[in-house]
């Protein structure tokens, strides 16, 4: 990747379950330089044009412990949020959210997760920082981090209600694939 500003603002492309980049565990960040900030501005681009709250580098095919965040993206005074290397040191208290992902298309479930969470990690420039979460905030962070871990919302549901995701989604599939002209 070349080092200049028209490598910012790009469209990432998000890859959706089933590909197995989703499954991956992603690497350490060790190098914060140029080619990891303009990684970060596409990965905010590419979140905001989703539209998501959230996003792990796993999404865009990068397999590093990478996630940016915004979980209020209106177009007025947003404030992107990025944590490089992000890690849970506790937990507390359980709460159901209903969730969805950018990378599995046409669902969304009710999950299950801690209430609250303290996450530490670096900013885009390596300073460490301390969060502690709760709420939207402390969904998102578990959500995110689970994505660098190889994990989908859709492993923390029942069997039953993955199957079901399952089969719509082949359903979708095989209509896509009538409809091609070839
Ligand atoms: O945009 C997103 N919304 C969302 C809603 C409930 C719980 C988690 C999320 S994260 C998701 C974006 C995404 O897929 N991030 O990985
Ligand atoms: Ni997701």
């Amino acid at each position: 990747m070349d080092n200049n500003n028209s490598d910012k603002n790009n469209e990432l492309k998000i890859y959706t379950y089933p590909d197995n980049v989703l499954r991956a565990h992603a690497e350490p960040v060790r190098d914060i330089d140029d080619d990891l900030q303009n990684l970060i501005d596409n990965m905010i681009y590419t979140m905001y044009v989703a539209p998501g709250i959230g996003l792990a580098a796993n999404q865009v095919g990068e397999l590093k412990r990478l996630i940016v965040f915004d979980l209020y993206p209106r177009k007025e005074g947003r404030d992107p949020q990025v944590l490089i290397n992000p890690e849970i040191i506790s937990g507390e208290g359980k709460e159901t959210f209903e969730e969805g992902c950018l990378s599995v298309i046409d669902f969304s479930a009710e999950v299950t997760r801690n209430a609250q969470v303290k996450v530490k990690g670096a900013d885009r420039h390596g300073k460490p920082v301390d969060i502690e979460a709760e709420g939207l905030l402390a969904i998102c962070l578990q959500h995110e981090i689970d994505h660098l871990n190889g994990i989908l919302y859709i492993d923390r549901i029942s069997g039953l209600k993955r199957a079901l995701y399952k089969k719509k989604l082949k359903k979708k599939l095989k209509k896509k694939v009538s409809g091609l002209k070839l």
